[in-house]
């Protein structure tokens, strides 16, 4: 028998329109989330949660939003200010409902160490805990939503096949944000090869 999780990743206001990462149309994504939600055995909702002089802010470094800078051997893009931790930006947006959601993980915290994925910081070691939660609880597969589908979404897409999961991504409930140029499309790519499913909300 399998048993199905929902992730909704980072459907915070900074990565809405309006917002400092804003991701073209993220909103859009809200009311497909809302409609699927209770089809699910758990829903995870994450927060990329930052202190506010995290190591991806390009301020931090003196240097240009978009460059990518190598620290302690890890390549890091830099993004303008962004969900800084207990703030407007970093708020699970307001339409999102919550009444479906069973747990709400925060990611990015530490401020030497990014993480993009739900699962393991950049490091690809640090574990958030997820992996175990789901695996106690008898998940068997994790479907993915939420911003941006490039970033966030791919990270833990690919950590969730590592991980041993059956994974699906939900192609009308993710939004990316296609930085560098073709970023997007390069993503979805990987994805493939790597064994997530790609479906679309009305399959669920
Ligand atoms: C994300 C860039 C920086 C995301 C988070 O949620 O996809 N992207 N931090
Ligand atoms: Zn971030």
């Amino acid at each position: 028998m399998s048993k199905k999780a929902l992730l909704i990743i980072d459907v915070q206001n900074d990565f809405c329109p309006g917002g400092a990462l804003a991701v073209n149309d993220g909103d859009k994504i809200i009311k497909i989330i809302n409609r699927i939600s209770s089809k699910f055995d758990r829903v995870i909702a994450t927060q990329d949660w930052h202190p506010k002089d995290h190591i991806s802010f390009a301020k931090v470094h003196g240097k240009k939003i978009g460059e990518i800078i190598k620290i302690n051997g890890l390549e890091q893009n830099l993004w303008p200010d962004h969900c800084v931790k207990n703030t407007r930006g970093s708020e699970l947006h307001k339409n999102l409902e919550l009444t479906n959601i069973d747990l709400i993980l925060k990611k990015g915290t530490n401020k030497d160490m990014d993480s993009y994925s739900a699962f393991f910081e950049n490091d690809k070691k640090t574990s958030t805990g997820l992996e175990y939660y789901l695996k106690g609880l008898g998940i068997t597969d994790v479907y993915l939503t939420g911003l941006a589908t490039d970033y966030c979404v791919f990270y833990s897409a690919l950590d969730a096949i590592n991980c041993g999961f059956k994974t699906y991504l939900i192609l009308d409930a993710t939004r990316g944000v296609n930085i560098p140029e073709n970023n997007l499309a390069y993503t979805l790519q990987i994805m493939e090869e790597r064994g997530v499913k790609k479906i679309t909300s009305n399959e669920i």
